[in-house]
């Protein structure tokens, strides 16, 4: 790999509602990691530059419909078609700061009403992450924010819903960061956290796979 060590890389995932912080903050730690020298990408589900994310992306702006349990199928295809190139880079050493993962997927149809255990099984086998942080914040807070914009599920009601099985899913190895601290205090938790995540790997962290 890049260090010639036979190191791999960390997956670590970033959850929360919109407007936590996510996307502002994987893109501070990738420049934090990189600066210290680690191999580093940023990734994001959905990712709507493939057909499936093409599929995807035209439902959250109201361009189609799609029935709820395909759709939720749909966000799970988009992981499963990126699953080789993410065990890839990982094992050659670059490690993953993702912007939403499985925990997205499960938590935003369960806020429909679909079955949590439905919801999860085809998640399963996925790669697990290494390291979920889950930034913190009430949604009247994230909906104070602003910047909502019009995509499907940006509203406060179906954020509430999104909250609460959000918190059904949390499981004792998550790391909790309040999304309501400074941007500085945000970053410096998450600094913290991903050294350690990725320090841990190094040392022979075993890949393993969801669902945990
Ligand atoms: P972004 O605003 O982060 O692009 O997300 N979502 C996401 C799901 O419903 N299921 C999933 O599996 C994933 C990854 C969350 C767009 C919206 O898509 C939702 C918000
Ligand atoms: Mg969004």
């Amino acid at each position: 790999n890049g260090h010639g060590n036979g190191a791999r890389g960390a997956l670590i995932v970033l959850e929360g509602l919109d407007r936590s912080g996510k996307s502002s903050q994987c893109l501070r730690l990738v420049s934090y990691l990189k600066g210290l020298g680690f191999p580093v990408e940023s990734w994001h589900f959905p990712d709507r530059t493939t057909s499936v994310g093409n599929m995807i992306s035209s439902y959250l702006s109201n361009e189609s419909n799609l029935d709820d349990r395909t759709i939720h199928l749909l966000f799970s295809a988009n992981r499963w078609e990126k699953r080789s190139l993410m065990e890839h880079k990982l094992r050659a050493g670059t490690t993953l700061i993702v912007d939403r993962y499985s925990y997205s997927g499960v938590a935003f149809s369960a806020a429909k009403g679909l079955d949590l255990e439905w919801c999860k099984a085809p998640e399963l086998g996925l790669l697990a992450p290494d390291l979920v942080v889950y930034l913190d914040i009430p949604p009247e807070k994230a909906a104070e924010r602003g910047g909502y914009g019009g995509e499907r599920y940006e509203q406060l009601e179906f954020q509430r819903k999104v909250d609460q099985h959000y918190r059904t899913l949390h499981d004792p190895t998550w790391k909790v960061v309040d999304a309501c601290l400074s941007m500085e205090d945000v970053e410096e938790h998450l600094r913290q956290l991903a050294k350690d995540c990725v320090s841990s790997c190094q040392n022979g962290k075993q890949l393993s796979q969801l669902w945990l």
